[in-house]
């Protein structure tokens, strides 16, 4: 028999190393009905992106309502009850195929953005971007740091086809000006996780994914939870409210 993991294990790593990788939290079945759902959207629009080596999808939830019930398994909030024991909200879904035989790579970087419904100049929160519709802006750390990303794998991913690379503890070493970056990335590990598996990651954390070398896709549910509320005048985009 197979020992079953408790998910506060995986949550002390999190902690510990700034990402952690979760062999199983949906089952095959659950991944088919969201692939399936995916599949039948209409796919038009201008938060979806089309190429050969992309296909993403911003704002999914609201572009996709029915994933919503799809995603929200017992085994979600489960995990997010560890994640965030006073409660948290999801405040931003996205989904991206990296598509067989893909060129599209990504560079290290952490994630320093959010996106907000508005601009609205409040002490600590800059610099901002506005491209397309979408507002999103540099918060102070602690925001960053209460946000945990978790990366659902609807296919199981390798370094071959663009699994994520990271730095272990990374997270823990604040905002790495862009030019510092190259300098901390001896120690990067490559990110494994099977079908229906899923990464948790830490903002803060460095990374950077590969070309797709492989015959299959790699496609991942992206979605981002806080315990964070932000402060009067501003609002996240997406936020929802999630069981925990
Ligand atoms: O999925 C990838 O390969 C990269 C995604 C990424 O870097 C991000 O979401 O910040």
């Amino acid at each position: 028999m197979k020992a079953v993991i408790p998910v506060n294990y995986f949550v002390a790593q999190l902690t510990v190393d700034g990402f952690a990788i979760l062999p199983q939290l949906y089952t095959q079945l659950e991944i088919a009905a969201l692939l399936h759902c995916i599949e039948s959207a209409p796919a038009a629009g201008a938060n979806f992106r089309r190429s050969q080596d992309v296909f993403a999808i911003r704002n999914l939830l609201g572009e996709i309502p029915a994933l919503g019930a799809l995603l929200d398994t017992a085994a979600l909030r489960k995990l997010l009850g560890e994640l965030f024991p006073a409660g948290g909200h999801l405040t931003k879904a996205i989904y991206f195929d990296k598509p067989a035989g893909s060129n599209w790579l990504v560079a290290w970087h952490q994630d320093l953005m959010i996106n907000v419904a508005h601009r609205a100049d409040v002490p600590g929160f800059g610099p901002w971007t506005a491209k397309a519709g979408w507002v999103a802006v540099q918060p102070p750390v602690d925001v960053l740091e209460n946000t945990v990303t978790v990366r659902l794998h609807l296919d199981a991913c390798d370094a071959t086809n663009g699994a994520l690379k990271v730095v272990p503890g990374s997270h823990r070493r604040g905002v790495v000006p862009a030019a510092a970056i190259a300098g901390h990335t001896a120690t990067a590990t490559v990110c494994a996780v099977p079908a229906g598996g899923a990464m948790l990651m830490k903002p803060l954390l460095l990374h950077a994914s590969n070309r797709s070398t492989s015959d299959r896709p790699r496609r991942v549910i992206h979605l981002e939870f806080s315990a964070e509320e932000l402060p009067a005048g501003l609002a996240w985009r997406e936020r929802r409210a999630w069981g925990g």
